[in-house]
């Protein structure tokens, strides 16, 4: 299918294929323990600390809080990149506005159902492009791929976008999430190769 070379540049004059990376045209799956199971009825997003109040939402609420489409390129550590990916959910920017973050609120710990953690600063996940995500390419995720929802953060090493997350700790000072407590990088720049530390 794809006529792309990997040597392309993007519109902010970057090559578009990050250094030490190749493309597939399939979509690997990835991640640490097993599929959660989850069901809408039950399922919820929290969001704590550094908020003015904790506050919960369902699936139905929280989806109420915006939608949004957004078109971005996959990079995984494990040097495979995977172009064009048509993300649909809720923009981080709609949660962020619902939730009253205090300013003293720098970084953010994501938690996912399953137990898996990882950090990103908040600046970073007010960047366009950023969304929680429930379908991939017109239909609704796969398990395996994070169902019901999972965050996208484009323009980092894709082990921060977290599967079937379920909430939000704000926090004064950058702590490492799953991966990080092993030696992946703490932010994790694909066009730095910010692969480990
Ligand atoms: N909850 C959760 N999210 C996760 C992971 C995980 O182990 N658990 N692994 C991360 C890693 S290392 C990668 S490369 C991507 C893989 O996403 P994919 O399986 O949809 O390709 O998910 C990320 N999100
Ligand atoms: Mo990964």
């Amino acid at each position: 299918m794809a006529t792309a070379t990997g040597k392309e540049l993007r519109p902010d004059g970057k090559v578009r294929l990050p250094p030490g990376q190749h493309l597939t045209s399939g979509w690997p799956v990835l991640h640490y323990g097993s599929v959660p199971r989850l069901d809408l009825e039950t399922w919820r997003f929290h969001a704590w600390g550094l908020v003015e109040e904790e506050k919960s939402f369902d699936w139905e609420s929280f989806n109420a809080l915006g939608q949004t489409q957004d078109v971005s390129d996959i990079h995984c550590v494990t040097t495979w990149s995977k172009y064009d990916n048509e993300w649909e959910g809720v923009p981080f920017q709609a949660v962020y506005d619902a939730l009253g973050v205090k300013p003293e609120a720098k970084y953010v710990m994501v938690h996912c159902y399953g137990g898996y953690t990882t950090n990103v600063p908040l600046a970073d996940l007010l960047q366009d492009g950023v969304l929680f995500a429930h379908s991939h390419n017109g239909e609704p995720l796969t398990p395996e791929h994070g169902w019901p929802l999972r965050l996208v953060v484009p323009h980092l090493y894709f082990w921060k976008s977290a599967k079937w997350v379920g909430g939000l700790q704000f926090l004064d000072r950058d702590r490492p999430g799953f991966w990080e407590t092993y030696g992946y990088h703490l932010y994790g720049d694909p066009w730095k190769e910010q692969r480990y530390s």
